[in-house]
């Protein structure tokens, strides 16, 4: 008799001729229409699974791999995995994997698209155009703030704030940066970038841009007194994750003049955006599109395909996937059975 296939679940519509690769391996469960799951409804969906392919949509921690017993492998389509609790994969065996540096370019171009509508008012002045509000020329009209010139403070500088401060030095912006620790001098000289103090950072930006990863210790750094800290003429732009910045703080700060405007791609609870930011006329606000253009996704769930294919052991990466969150992970996800038998309790 022959071995059953693993089977996978995908878990959203992605790219049917790259998801279709998953098929000379396994048996794909794939979804056909965009769904917003339950946790109850991903722990039945990864319950006679042996790997997914997944988007920051689904959560997945302890309570959705407990009924899990075959579940080896999380292939996560994006850089960021806050999705998914590492510790309570790694403890299970489970490897997790993400797509960083395929999408580092497109999200910098975006997160710098996003700096400078914020900063120069252009979905606003859109906005008020369309409205019918352009009666007369006036030399007043919409003032904006400048880049060139201007400080630059980014917070997070892994790959794609480096990529920001690049763009950045074209502009002719001085580059501040904050991060968890200070980057090799020769990063530096590149991305034109000085470290700074967390607090130097906020007081002395013009702009700052969040590009740092979401963890427990960065839920709503960015709150009222962070935000006090910053010039009243500053602008705030987000393409990080929304729990990063205390929106009803954000929200007071923009209504009251402490912060001229923001730009966010990301939202505390999204698709959800609070009445509150859709009512400000000084917020530039997109659907996390961040990573959005068509090579880079296609690129990201390419990524992805490989990384399960390989962390499943198949394909000529068998056991090594490109990506991995939890390396640590990958020598239990190969004694498969084993890990499987312990997790149910035997
Ligand atoms: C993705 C992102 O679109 O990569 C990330 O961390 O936030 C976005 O680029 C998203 O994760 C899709 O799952």
């Amino acid at each position: 008799m022959t071995e059953p296939r693993p089977r996978v679940w995908v878990s959203q519509p992605l790219f049917d001729d790259i998801v279709g690769r998953l098929k000379a391996h396994f048996d794909v469960r794939a979804t056909e229409d965009v769904t917003e799951y339950t946790p109850a409804q991903v722990a039945d969906a990864l319950r006679d699974a042996d790997g997914a392919l997944v988007t920051l949509n689904e959560r997945i921690g302890a309570d959705e791999i407990a009924g899990a017993a075959r579940l080896r492998a999380i292939a996560n389509v994006g850089v960021g995995y806050n999705n998914l609790d590492i510790g309570a994969l790694t403890a299970a065996g489970i490897v997790a994997t993400n797509t960083p540096d395929v999408l580092t370019e497109t999200t910098a171009d975006f997160g710098f698209a996003l700096l400078m509508a914020t900063a120069r008012r252009i979905t606003e002045a859109e906005r008020w155009l369309r409205e019918g509000q352009w009666r007369q020329w006036s030399f007043g009209t919409l003032l904006g703030a400048d880049l060139h010139g201007s400080t630059l403070g980014i917070l997070g500088m892994g790959r794609i704030g480096q990529g920001i401060a690049r763009r950045a030095s074209g502009f002719d912006m001085r580059v501040l940066y904050h991060n968890r620790s200070r980057l090799p001098e020769g990063i530096e000289r590149e991305t034109r970038a000085t470290y700074a103090g967390f607090d130097d950072l906020l007081s002395q930006s013009d702009h700052l841009v969040l590009v740092l990863p979401y963890s427990p210790q960065a839920h709503h750094l960015i709150d009222a007194a962070a935000l006090a800290k910053m010039k009243p003429t500053a602008t705030l732009v987000n393409i990080a994750r929304g729990g990063i910045v205390d929106e009803l703080a954000l929200v007071d700060a923009l209504a009251n003049g402490r912060l001229a405007a923001a730009g966010l791609d990301v939202y505390e609870g999204e698709p959800v955006v609070r009445p509150e930011l859709l009512a400000l006329r000084n917020v530039v606000l997109t659907p996390h599109i961040a990573s959005g253009s068509l090579a880079t996704r296609r690129a990201m769930v390419s990524l992805a395909v490989d990384n399960l294919i390989a962390a499943l052991g198949e394909g000529d990466a068998a056991g090594h996937p490109p990506t991995p969150v939890n390396p640590e992970a990958l020598g239990a996800a190969h004694a498969g059975n084993i890990i499987a038998t312990k997790r149910q309790g035997a």
